[in-house]
């Protein structure tokens, strides 16, 4: 794959998180690792095992005890000697280790992704699975964390290497043909059969990178959008589903103004659920404003909550073709549940009918849980490369009075833009913007 570079610097960090804590983890990377970790624990442990150690500022004072491990390149998580020290995670601890490492020659505070992006420049890892490593990082729900370990295996490396490799032997075909073409006796039909796997080829990658949608919303939660007149309890439900008062609830028509999200954690799967403003004629200009709004946001949602105070229930315009699930609230006001007007009978106050509606959504992720498993283009980038690749392979096959050479030339394009997304072809100019998105001493 790449070459393995040679940093100069040795880069550190608080790889842990928030302070304090009971443990924390302070990482090195880079040429320098060995020389620092004697200096601070006195000797280097042997490789990989965790060893209690005294660590020492400068001064020979000590800092505190703990573990220390050390991981030698190119074996270890960048490619390069590594080493941990696990601390305890008293700001003033962390501080005073920080402080010892900078002190050290050829020390440099670790920027946002700079291990993975050294892991990354050393071969240990492509670019996907760098991306899957952050997203794994920033998963809160199962499906997320499911979705992350799934797509940071090995898998788009030898997908788009699999497609690579016939966009090749598609070529060599070609440049076969073009060699004999004076000879004018090649039977045209093993050139036709190239056209027809192509046309197959770039079908498979057009619905790969349909898929997106899918990761995307496993990815950033399935957009619910709760609509209704004023006081159909929106704002209630919200919070009994929120579990928390998120939204303000009163009597009043019109108090929900503008736009209230809460992302939840529904069967493992992350569900941004938006409070509305009530939708009426004559409201004023804020309110009119908010519910513009709450429109536009009901009109991109996944899901509509459609509800109706099932007391009184009023009936409003909703944007059309759109999943909606029509709820009627306030049940535990009525004597006698009326049977088949709505999908769903809730109250707020009683919880009845919540875990049911629950249920529905659930059901209606099950399609995303099950994507949790798929391989998928989940950046942005990885879609426009899939694209590109896909339009080239289309002018191949379309353009039959182009001259061989250039259809070749297509082909070879379409690989590249297939390369792209691991890594494997220049990347150089988009890695500081896909490492940026990282955690520090990640
Ligand atoms: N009894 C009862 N009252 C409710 C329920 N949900 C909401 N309410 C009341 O209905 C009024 C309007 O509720 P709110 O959630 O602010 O409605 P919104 O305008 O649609 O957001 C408030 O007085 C709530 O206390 C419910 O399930 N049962
Ligand atoms: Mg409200």
């Amino acid at each position: 794959m790449i070459n393995q570079i040679l940093h100069r610097e040795t880069i550190y960090a608080l790889s842990s998180g928030g302070l304090p804590s009971g443990v924390a983890v302070v990482r090195l990377s880079g040429p320098h690792t060995r020389s620092i970790v004697e200096q601070i624990a006195g000797s280097v442990p042997p490789a990989r095992h965790a060893r209690l150690s005294r660590f020492r500022n400068g001064g020979g004072e000590t800092i505190d005890r703990g573990l220390c491990i050390f991981f030698p390149g190119p074996t270890s998580f960048t490619g390069e000697d590594c080493a941990e020290f696990h601390l305890h995670g008293g700001r003033g601890v962390v501080r005073a280790m920080l402080e010892m490492i900078s002190s050290c020659k050829g020390t440099r505070a670790a920027e946002a992704g700079a291990f993975t992006q050294r892991a990354f420049l050393n071969g240990k890892m492509d670019l996907t699975g760098a991306e899957a490593l952050a997203d794994l990082i920033d998963a809160e729900t199962e499906a997320q964390r499911r979705f992350a370990i799934v797509n940071g295996s090995d898998a788009h490396r030898r997908l788009y290497g699999g497609w690579r490799q016939s966009l090749l032997q598609a070529r060599a075909f070609l440049e076969a043909e073009l060699d004999f073409a004076d000879e004018a006796d090649v039977p045209g039909s093993v050139s036709d059969r190239v056209w027809d796997e192509l046309k197959a080829l770039q079908k498979m990658i057009e619905a790969h990178a349909a898929g997106y949608r899918r990761a995307e919303i496993v990815r950033e939660g399935l957009s619910i959008v709760i609509l209704g007149a004023p006081n159909s309890g929106k704002s209630s439900l919200l919070n009994a589903l929120a579990k928390r008062e998120v939204a303000i609830v009163t009597d009043e028509a019109g108090t929900t103004r503008d736009l209230l999200e809460v992302s939840l954690d529904i069967g493992g799967m992350k569900v941004n659920m938006v409070d509305t403003a009530g939708i009426r004629e004559h409201a004023a200009k804020v309110e009119a404003i908010g519910i513009e709004r709450a429109l536009k946001r009901a009109s991109e949602a996944d899901l509509i909550l459609y509800l109706q105070d099932a007391t009184d229930p009023q009936t409003v315009q909703l944007p059309e073709r759109l999943r909606i699930l029509q709820v009627g609230t306030k049940a535990d006001l009525l004597p006698m549940p009326p049977v088949g007007k709505w999908d769903r009978l809730v109250s707020a106050v009683s919880g009845e009918g919540l875990p049911q509606l629950l249920d529905d959504i659930e059901k209606l992720c099950q399609p995303l849980q099950d994507a949790t498993g798929e391989i998928l283009p989940f950046r942005g980038r990885h879609v426009e490369e899939l694209q590109k690749a896909a339009e080239q392979i289309k002018a191949a096959v379309a353009n039959e009075e182009l001259d061989l050479e250039l259809r070749a030339e297509d082909l070879r394009q379409a690989a590249d833009a297939l390369g792209r997304i691991c890594g494997e072809i220049g990347t150089e100019d988009i890695l500081g913007e896909i490492f940026s998105s990282f955690c520090i001493g990640k």
